[in-house]
């Protein structure tokens, strides 16, 4: 049976309410003055002119020909604009917010303040419905970041990540692809979510009883598969195709028939040990960019590996000069996702500090929604998640006690990937990194971003329902 939830239900109780609470008393700091409480600019801005502006507002996003869904996007298109930003060099941008909610923006991947992080529990102010804020930093490091919207959705399923709210930022100089011939960005998104009882799906007792979110359709950027232009090549091209995540709650895998991918970065970092690979796997909020050898002439489909993603839209047309005829799908062979490829195979340098962190499930927990616990609390009584001085290098290591996925992501700073499943590497760095179901991970990061920074899981309703804490500076 689905059980419909509203925020007003899970007030007695709720880590919700209290997510939200914060989330009005945030929004109610400064709202006529549009920047972060510290900002240098608060004062001024009436005279700052803005490097970019973001305007939020609804969109009917038409996905293929009369098959419209109601969003809300960054200057009505998917994904918003592709912002490039010379590393290093102050910019802002103002945010206009014309919905009837407030809103905020977190730069996904970059080191910046917490209070224009757009991360609530980071103290980072709203942007208050119908109002405007400015957004000020230097951004770093260099690579293929993206900026997302980062408030709550709960049972909204056209809210936050759920949304067309997410646009690529690219700060340059980016990796160093080499020579190639064109660049083709492409964000994976999944639409029309609803929430399904996996009792009714399963027909099984607990622990699967929770609501999961199913959805009916998904595109590439802005249009399903068939449905928008192909990506047109020629034979003996070098094409960099930049790939982002950009599900609320889906990891995909993708596969491009008769090619391989060379991956050469990671989350927008350099790989220390580029691979060729004929499947790429995406958790939520992870980027890969890859360079594809264009040497097998046809007409092909670049999409999801798993055939109801294909049906539900998740794919793009690569289509060869002269050549023409019904795009061609073959399935790739079974191949299991291997961060360690990447990275070299000697051990990290052990960290000053280790914290050991188990995620766990509380199946239908809230409403009949599941719940998260990390050490078995979740948000806010996960806090402080880890206290750090600056300059020192923390160890994470993490036992993922659940029969989900979980992309965890660490806001404001780059991390090692040091272990996975008890194989060690070393120099893989990321922002996100995905947990198979009852896996172990191991991350190291310094302390060098001084701060209150978010760790979440990137699914959007793991992270409403627990699934968070913050790593505070001493
Ligand atoms: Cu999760």
């Amino acid at each position: 049976m689905k059980v419909k939830r509203t925020i007003g239900d899970l007030a007695p109780s709720g880590s919700l309410l209290q997510r939200r609470q914060f989330l009005v008393g945030a929004g109610s700091v400064g709202l006529s003055i549009a920047a972060g409480p510290t900002n240098p600019l608060a004062a001024q801005t009436g005279t700052i002119k803005p490097d970019h502006r973001l305007r939020i507002a609804p969109l009917s996003l038409e996905l293929a020909p009369g098959k419209i869904v109601k969003t809300f996007a960054y200057n009505g298109t998917v994904p918003g604009p592709a912002l490039r930003l010379p590393l290093g060099r102050q910019i802002t941008v103002e945010i206009q917010n014309d919905t009837d909610r407030d809103d905020i923006i977190h730069w996904h991947g970059l080191y910046v303040p917490s209070d224009a992080d757009g991360a609530m529990e980071e103290g980072s102010p709203m942007i208050p419905a119908g109002g405007s804020r400015l957004y000020t930093f230097s951004p770093k490091p260099s690579g293929t970041r993206w900026y997302h919207s980062h408030t709550i959705a709960g049972e909204d399923l056209t809210r936050s990540t759920y949304s067309g709210m997410f646009g690529f930022m690219i700060i340059e100089p980016a990796t160093d692809a080499g020579h190639y011939d064109q660049e083709v960005l492409l964000a994976a998104h999944f639409w029309e979510g609803t929430w399904v009882s996996m009792q009714d799906i399963r027909k099984g007792p607990p622990p699967d009883n929770g609501l999961e979110v199913m959805y009916s359709s998904a595109s590439f950027n802005d249009r399903t598969l068939g449905h928008g232009e192909p990506v047109r090549v020629r034979e003996g091209q070098r094409v960099l195709f930049r790939l982002l995540n950009a599900s609320a709650t889906e990891n995909i895998r993708l596969a491009l028939p008769g090619h391989r991918f060379t991956v050469i970065a990671l989350d927008g970092n350099p790989v220390p040990m580029p691979q060729t690979t004929a499947v790429l796997s995406l958790a939520a909020a992870e980027r890969a960019d890859v360079v594809v050898e264009m040497n097998h002439p046809g007409v092909w489909i670049l999409g999801g590996v798993n055939g109801e993603s294909r049906n539900m839209g998740l794919g793009v047309v690569v289509e060869y000069a002269n050549q023409s005829g019904e795009p061609q799908w073959q399935q790739p062979g079974g191949q299991d996702w291997d961060y360690t490829a990447f990275g070299r195979s000697d051990s990290a340098r052990d960290p000053d500090e280790r914290l050991d962190l188990t995620f766990e499930k509380i199946p239908g927990g809230r409403g009949g929604y599941n719940r998260w616990t990390i050490n078995g609390k979740s948000w806010p009584d996960t806090n402080p998640l880890l206290t750090v001085r600056e300059g020192a290098r923390y160890r994470l290591a993490m036992f993922n006690n659940s029969g989900d996925n979980h992309p965890v992501h660490l806001h404001r700073h780059t991390f090692e990937v040091t272990k996975i499943n008890g194989k060690s590497t070393s120099g893989l760095m990321k922002d996100t990194l995905n947990l198979p179901r009852f896996s172990r991970a191991e991350i190291d990061f310094t302390a060098d971003d001084p701060g209150p920074t978010l760790f979440h899981c990137h699914h959007q309703d793991h992270q409403d329902e627990g699934f968070m804490g913050l790593v505070t500076y001493t």
